[in-house]
């Protein structure tokens, strides 16, 4: 089946706050089915609902996997919420709906979230280093926050206009 599309900057269905998840059905099951495929595929090590325009709180993360070897040990967070930031940490971030952009953002080093899981069980992650950087970004995701949002304004506009030029050079194509 065709891999779905990843919405990509300035798409305003990024912008967008998701909505909490009611009912863990196969609707559900098939989307977080259909992102990780998406992840592996790009390669990407999280991916959120909006990312794929749909505007709910549910995110995947692969931190640990590699093209070359590492083990595939995706985890489904539906309807997140953070219990516990600290620390700082800055990561030079990057975002499969940002094409050709990356930036250092600044983040809590170390996190705890609760979620439920496809069966509905609540779990609590915690994280550090990468991975609590990319629960954040996830997170953001859910919220229309993009790691551009967390940068000076001067940077964004900087890429703001290459990404339009871009954009214009492909429209003529
Ligand atoms: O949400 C996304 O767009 C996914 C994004 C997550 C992320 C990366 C880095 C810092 C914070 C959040 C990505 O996965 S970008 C691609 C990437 O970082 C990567 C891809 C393959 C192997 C290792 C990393
Ligand atoms: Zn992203």
């Amino acid at each position: 089946m065709a891999l779905r599309e990843v919405l990509q900057f300035p798409d305003p269905r990024l912008k967008r706050v998701s909505e909490p998840i009611s009912e863990i059905t196969d609707v559900i099951r098939d989307l977080a089915r259909d992102m990780c495929d998406v992840m592996y595929d790009e390669p990407g090590i999280g991916l959120a609902a909006p990312q794929v325009g749909e505007a709910l709180r549910l995110f995947v993360i692969d931190t640990e996997w590699s093209e070359d070897g590492g083990e595939r040990e995706p985890k489904v967070l539906i309807n997140p919420e953070f219990t516990r930031r600290e620390g700082s940490i800055t990561w030079e971030e990057g975002c499969l709906s940002v094409p050709d952009y990356t930036a250092d953002v600044d983040r809590a080093a170390s996190v705890t979230i609760r979620a439920l899981d496809l069966e509905g069980q609540e779990i609590i992650e915690e994280a550090e280093g990468l991975r609590a950087v990319c629960m954040q970004h996830e997170m953001d995701h859910l919220d229309g926050i993009l790691f551009i949002d967390r940068i000076s304004r001067l940077k964004r506009g900087l890429y703001t206009k290459k990404r339009k030029k871009q954009l214009a050079a492909e429209a003529k194509e």
